[in-house]
């Protein structure tokens, strides 16, 4: 089955291809689809965010569809940079992010965080499927790990970065892998 994902994210379209592809699901990325217009993430949610981007592709493609929002709550923080997590630093950039981060959090106590991730998924008809999951951590105290994308090299999961365990133990337990795989068993009654 062919599923168009709406994300430019290499982080998160390898995760997906990860879960998605030895399960016969054939990924087409935005990208790879030719298109290049951006959809602008208006939405106050994770969840309302994921709607905009998949039902934004659904109507160029017409194809089953998949987007992912997803982002960073930080305790201390109020929950910030939550849906901004992309758009946090000036930069944009996952350097500038985590740095900003590391300086933010440099005099407080409560490391606490948690990854949310929603999907939305388009089925060929239209309708719309929403998944929300999370998973909770820390922030730790340096940027370390060369593996992961975004915020991982900042995220300690039972102690461990994610930027330090390799992308199939990632999915066992993050955000997005618990989502993808709600996914996948729920997808045989939603197609
Ligand atoms: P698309 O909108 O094209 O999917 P994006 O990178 O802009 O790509 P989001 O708006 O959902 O995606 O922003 C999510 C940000 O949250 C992303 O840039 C990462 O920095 C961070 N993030 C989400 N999931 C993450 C993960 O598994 N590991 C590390 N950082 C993550």
């Amino acid at each position: 089955m062919k599923i168009a994902l709406a994300t430019t994210n290499i982080g998160k379209i390898k995760e997906f291809k990860e879960l998605l592809t030895p399960l016969n699901f054939s990924i087409i990325t935005k990208q790879e689809a030719g298109i290049t217009q951006e959809f602008k993430e208006t939405g106050n949610s994770f969840t309302e965010n994921a709607q905009i981007k998949a039902k934004a592709l659904f109507q160029l493609l017409h194809m089953p569809t998949i987007a992912d929002d997803s982002g960073l709550e930080v305790d201390a923080l109020n929950g910030r940079p939550g849906i901004y997590s992309a758009r946090y630093s000036k930069e944009g950039t996952d350097y500038a992010n985590n740095q900003k981060l590391l300086k933010e959090m440099e005099n407080i106590k409560d490391r606490r965080a948690r990854f949310v991730c929603a999907i939305c998924f388009i089925n060929s008809k239209g309708k719309v499927f929403n998944i929300l999951k999370t998973v909770q951590g820390e922030i730790a105290r340096n940027i370390k790990g060369t593996g992961g994308f975004g915020y991982d090299p900042l995220f300690l999961y039972n102690g461990v970065r994610f930027s330090d365990i390799k992308i199939d133990a990632k999915n066992k337990v993050s955000h997005r892998g618990k989502c993808i795989k709600d996914l996948i068993l729920n997808i045989k009654n939603w197609i």
